[in-house]
């Protein structure tokens, strides 16, 4: 057997994080604040970490979310695999350090923290989040087919179905706050990722059609899929939503590309399928710290641009 894992080396009930999230800012009060952005149908708070490493104005910044979907467990670990390698290797890291000297990075660990806490709690495979819809027959938006981008279109608005996109663009609390956060602070977020599973694919806008990006050159993220290749020796496609995995609307990358944020990413972690959502805790590491080559690679590009 292996040796005993550590913390990041397992995954987390939603107290273990919301503790972990204090105990986070509580252990680095210069540099990691918890801002409240709103919160969940069912009324949980929605807590974003911001990790600010000196305090120049007019500093860029990036934000990553991850747990959009309940059952992709491998997302919030993720999340916290990051933040705690950014607290840990400043200063040690060139890349890391690099990044955190020029930018303030907003992280979300669990953007649906219902539907999360229903996987841990009664069914593993719920993938939305638990609001009722108005019949009162189903339960259940898709966060990622929410978002205010060409509405509807390759989406379901049955609330029975798994990616129902709601009644309206942004009906639920949990596509709310983050919008309104980004919206708040587009001036400064060059840099949107967020964080889903599994098929190992680093994708970019747009999903809701088939036209290319204006800078699709610049999104085309080969260097990273390579450096994973190399270092890992793991496969990562890349390409624009549509064309290499299905098209559909109201994704929260095309939204954030829309609003401004030119460089929006959704990363898939692993696998390709052969544990898919129940990827074992002994595959954390490994596949959090191919993602986090993957992030610094793109962030280090948005910083040369
Ligand atoms: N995949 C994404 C999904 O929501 C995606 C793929 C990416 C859709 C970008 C829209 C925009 O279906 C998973 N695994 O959730
Ligand atoms: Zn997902």
């Amino acid at each position: 057997p292996r040796s005993s894992s550590t913390f990041y080396e397992r995954y987390h009930t939603l107290e273990e994080i919301y503790d972990w999230i204090n105990r986070t800012a509580q252990d680095n009060p210069r540099t990691v604040k918890v801002i409240l952005i709103g919160s969940s149908y069912e009324k949980r708070p929605l807590y974003v970490l911001k990790l600010s490493f000196n305090d120049r104005p007019n500093r860029k910044a990036m934000w990553i979310d991850c747990g959009i979907h309940a059952r992709e467990w491998i997302s919030p670990a993720f999340c916290m695999w990051f933040v705690h390698h950014s607290l840990s290797f400043y200063q040690q890291n060139s890349e890391i350090t690099r990044i955190l000297d020029s930018m303030d990075v907003y992280v979300l660990p669990v953007m649906n923290p219902d539907g999360y806490k229903y996987t841990w709690t009664t069914r593993r495979w719920w993938r939305k989040n638990r609001s009722i819809s108005k019949s009162g027959f189903c339960v259940g938006v898709d966060l990622n087919r929410n978002f205010d981008v060409d509405w509807v279109k390759g989406s379901s608005q049955n609330p029975c179905e798994e990616i129902n996109c709601g009644p309206f663009p942004e009906s639920e609390p949990e596509t709310q706050a983050v919008a309104n956060f980004l919206r708040r602070h587009k001036d400064t977020v060059q840099l949107y990722i967020t964080i889903h599973s599994y098929s190992q694919m680093l994708i970019f806008p747009y999903s809701y059609t088939f036209d290319q990006a204006e800078n699709h050159n610049d999104l085309m993220v080969q260097e990273a899929a390579q450096r994973i290749k190399r270092y890992y020796r793991n496969t990562y496609t890349y390409g624009p939503g549509a064309a290499i995995l299905y098209p559909c609307s109201g994704g929260s990358d095309d939204w954030a590309y829309k609003l401004g944020i030119k460089y929006s990413f959704t990363f898939e972690l692993q696998d390709r399928g052969e544990y898919g959502f129940l990827l074992p805790p002994s595959h954390i590491s490994g596949a959090c710290n191919e993602a986090l080559l993957a992030v610094k690679t793109v962030a280090v590009k948005v910083l040369e641009k």
